[in-house]
């Protein structure tokens, strides 16, 4: 059988696979597609690891359901059958909002999800709505929202035609992008220093993308925002700045110039620890260069000054005429419309606003209508009408990725019913009462509705899966569909009429005649033909399955004025919601450093998130869950390489093993989130035998970007101390923390599957 392509979902890159099958059925290779549109041959060692991941025996292949406190293999009838039984009668007692819904990260690489959640949502007539955006992006959309009127207009570095790159914050070397989707990154950034071009990368840490940089700004954690108020200073004092094009359509540069005034590089050097000469340098060069582009990721958007971190990257962007020109930031134009993507034609937008909605407990910010991930905790533990008591969990592991697992972990216990739906008994699932499997990723379609907003070049591609659904299997949309069945109706009968329903009224809302889809289609593939008529592009399914490969719909083109969304048509640089919020950076400059070390994360190639882990060929070589600490600090602090520290931080403690490295400045440590693979009643075999520790014990709940909620995991400050003896890996996170919470209907105690260690009191 010749090799088929497909498509990579391990992370935003999108490369193309070419998948070898055997006639039996079994997977004989996966090897990079020399065709595929975007990726032209290139794979990371964990597209390669889609076969090993198809075969992990560990991987869900039955529906569990929790019975007597055990986790026990069920048919998808009992499991659908309890479900049925339990979540009306919760939201018929607690009322709608009383179930969750938690949305991960690979919900976002997955048509089932993507196209179905909402529907689910809706069924539940639920506000309790929660995803991994809310950890990782809502300063982007909120940026974008308040200066393009559109939260889902993202620039992306034109990084084939960019002559200068300042990365704040990223690491695409080793997480192959981020918002820019652009496979083979390493190879990008090299070229375009062979072309004479120049990266800069502002980062505390010594990262792998900074090796391959020009120059590396060791920037202290949390302070890039003085860092860009003194780069702004220089352009706007030096007469540097030039909107060019953007000149017609721009408000708010006074605002800008007011904010900036006085912040000047000098003064910004004790704080940011940046030498103001370089500042002063980087400035004038990337103002010289005929495109440059300000990029800023995780490190950007994970502090506690998020969303003028963010913002400030864009108006260095606009200041310098890069925004929306060939080789700057520019707007991709994706093969699918329809929301998110753009606004319906001929339907004003909705302006969008910083004062909508705020949650439950501590006000925070409700924004695209979800309440941010860090707030779970606190609306499930805090009583009171609208508690949640219910939760579905989509692709996510939020024991995991959303800080503060210690009060998480207790909260999920707590709560009266828990569903999963995920590949992998992981740390969360495993605390489920049904858990729901999902097919492979080469038993699955895929289509990029997310990521091909943020791709470096317009394209288009859509893969069929590779091999039958093995039986006893359902698609995931087919899943989902049944748990809205229930949330609506009591019952999970009906999955066709549901599907024609939603497919009718997505062609409504796209103004496509329903006869005009493609005959036969159903499911996802149904939407995403409605979909990509809705596009600028007029494609349908057809020319995709016409071209396995991905189409090329062409280099980024400038959509400025055109694709704004703001009421009157222009950019507002400076919204009055950042200005005053950046009072907050301003006032670092003056403010104590602070007593103790500051903690930031790492990413590391043969990862995502929390979920390779359970793969040998993902955890080989040396441990990787280490504490990162500077030589200085180690030899103060008594630490010794391979020995333990002890971390604290305001919300909690580990002991995790030290790695003494000059990768880090003084005075920060890195420890790279994922790990902490100790759940008992998981089932991932692999990942147990190394199961590092979980960061999250130490972030805060508390501590958020007050203008999104968005979480913080960067610059999150603890105090080291060396640690004695044979301590375990990781202090187990306690459970209740709270006293007194209802007790569940089925305990999860004794044991799960896995040996008895703790569970709720
Ligand atoms: N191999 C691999 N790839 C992945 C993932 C993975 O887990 N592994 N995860 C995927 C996901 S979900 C995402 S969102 C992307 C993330 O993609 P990136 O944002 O490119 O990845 P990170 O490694 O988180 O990079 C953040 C950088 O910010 C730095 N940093 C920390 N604090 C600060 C600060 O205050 N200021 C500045 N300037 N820098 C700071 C960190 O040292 C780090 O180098 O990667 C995706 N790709
Ligand atoms: N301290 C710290 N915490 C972080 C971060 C950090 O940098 N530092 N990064 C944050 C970021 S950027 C993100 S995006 C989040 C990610 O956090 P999450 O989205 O909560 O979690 P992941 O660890 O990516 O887990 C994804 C889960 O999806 C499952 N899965 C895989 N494929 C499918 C599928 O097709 N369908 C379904 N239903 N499930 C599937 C996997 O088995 C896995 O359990 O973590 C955040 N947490
Ligand atoms: S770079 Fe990303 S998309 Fe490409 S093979 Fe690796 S994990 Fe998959
Ligand atoms: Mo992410």
């Amino acid at each position: 059988m010749p090799a088929v392509p497909h498509t990579c979902p391990l992370c935003e890159a999108s490369c193309g696979l070419l998948v070898s099958v055997d006639d039996d059925g079994s997977v004989l290779e996966i090897r990079g597609d020399p065709d595929d549109v975007l990726s032209q041959g290139f794979l990371c060692p964990k597209g390669v690891a889609v076969k090993s991941l198809h075969t992990d025996p560990d991987r869900l292949r039955t529906p569990m359901v929790r019975w007597g406190g055990m986790l026990r293999e069920a048919t998808w009838t009992e499991a659908f059958d309890e479900i049925a039984h339990r979540l009306p009668a919760l939201q018929e007692r607690h009322g709608r909002d009383c179930i969750a819904v938690f949305s991960g990260v690979s919900a976002d690489h997955a048509l089932g999800p993507l196209l179905y959640t909402e529907s689910l949502i809706q069924a539940l007539g639920t506000r309790n709505v929660f995803s991994a955006a809310s950890l990782n992006s809502r300063p982007r959309h909120v940026v974008s929202g308040m200066l393009y009127g559109n939260p889902f207009t993202t620039p992306v570095p034109d990084i084939d035609r960019s002559d200068f790159v300042i990365m704040i914050g990223a690491n695409p070397v080793v997480s192959n992008g981020s918002m820019l989707t652009a496979p083979d990154l390493r190879s990008k950034l090299r070229a375009l220093r062979r072309r004479g071009g120049r990266i800069v990368v502002v980062d505390p840490r010594r990262t792998e993308s900074a090796d391959g940089a020009d120059e590396h700004l060791r920037v202290r954690p949390g302070t890039d925002g003085l860092l860009l108020l003194a780069m702004l200073n220089v352009l706007l004092t030096e007469g540097l700045v030039n909107l060019g094009d953007l000149a017609d359509f721009v408000d708010g540069v006074d605002g800008i110039a007011s904010l900036a005034e006085g912040i000047t590089p000098e003064r910004v050097e004790r704080r940011t620890e940046v030498d103001a000469g370089s500042i002063r340098r980087v400035v004038r060069e990337f103002a010289r260069a005929d495109a440059g582009v300000v990029y800023g990721r995780i490190g950007a958007s994970t502090t506690s000054f998020a969303t003028v971190t963010t913002w400030l990257i864009d108006v260095l962007n606009v200041l310098t005429g890069n925004l929306d020109r060939p080789g700057g930031a520019m707007f991709p134009q994706p093969g699918h419309g329809g929301l998110p993507n753009s606004p319906r034609k001929g339907v004003p937008p909705e302006p969008f606003t910083l004062d909508g909605p705020r949650s439950r407990v501590s006000r925070r910010p409700v924004l695209l209508g979800e309440v941010p991930a860090a707030a779970l905790a606190e609306e499930i533990d805090t009583p009171g009408f609208g508690q949640v008591r219910g939760l579905i969990t989509i692709g996510g592991n939020p024991a995991r990725s959303i800080p503060n697992s210690k009060r998480l972990y207790a909260a999920l216990n707590s709560l009266d019913l828990m569903i999963s739906v995920d590949t992998y008994l992981n740390e969360t699932s495993a605390l489920a009462d049904v858990v729901l499997p999902v097919p492979s990723i080469l038993e699955r379609s895929h289509y990029e509705l997310i990521h091909y907003n943020y791709a470096y070049r317009n394209v288009a591609k859509y893969s069929p899966p590779v091999l039958d659904l093995p039986i006893g299997m359902y698609p995931e949309w087919e899943t989902i569909a049944r748990l809205a069945l229930i949330a609506a109706n009591g019952s999970y009968e009906g999955v066709e009429e549901f599907d024609d329903r939603l497919a009718a009224a997505l062609a409504v809302r796209e103004g496509i005649p329903l006869d005009q889809v493609g005959e036969g289609l159903r499911g996802p593939e149904r939407l995403l033909d409605i979909l990509l008529q809705a596009g600028e592009y007029g494609l349908t399914m057809e020319h995709l399955q016409l071209s396995p490969n991905g189409l090329e719909l062409g280099d980024l083109e400038p959509r400025l004025p055109e694709a704004l969304l703001t009421e009157d048509r222009r950019i507002h640089l400076a919204p009055q919601e950042f200005l005053t919020d950046a009072q907050r950076v301003r006032a670092l400059l003056d403010a104590p450093a602070g007593e103790g070390m500051l903690l930031v994360g790492r990413r590391h190639l043969r990862s995502k998130n929390s979920w390779l882990h359970n793969l040998s060929a993902m955890v080989t070589g040396p441990r990787r869950c280490t504490l990162q600490v500077n030589e200085e600090d180690a030899y103060r602090l008594g630490l010794r390489n391979g020995g333990r520290a002890l971390v604290t931080s305001a919300a909690g403690r580990l002991v995790a093993s030290v790695e003494i490295t000059d990768e880090v400045l003084p005075g920060v440590v890195s420890l790279p989130h994922g790990w902490g693979h100790d759940e008992p009643q998981a089932r991932m075999t692999v990942a147990a035998e190394r199961p590092g520790v979980n960061v999250n014990l130490l972030t805060d709940d508390a501590d958020i970007d007050p203008l999104t909620g968005n979480a913080v995991f960067n610059g999150v400050r603890v105090t080291v101390v060396a640690h004695a003896g044979d301590a375990p890996d990781e202090e187990q996170p306690m459970p209740n923390r709270r006293q007194g919470f209802e007790r569940r209907r089925t305990p999860r105690g004794p044991g799960g599957i896995g040996p008895e260690s703790f569970g709720p009191a």
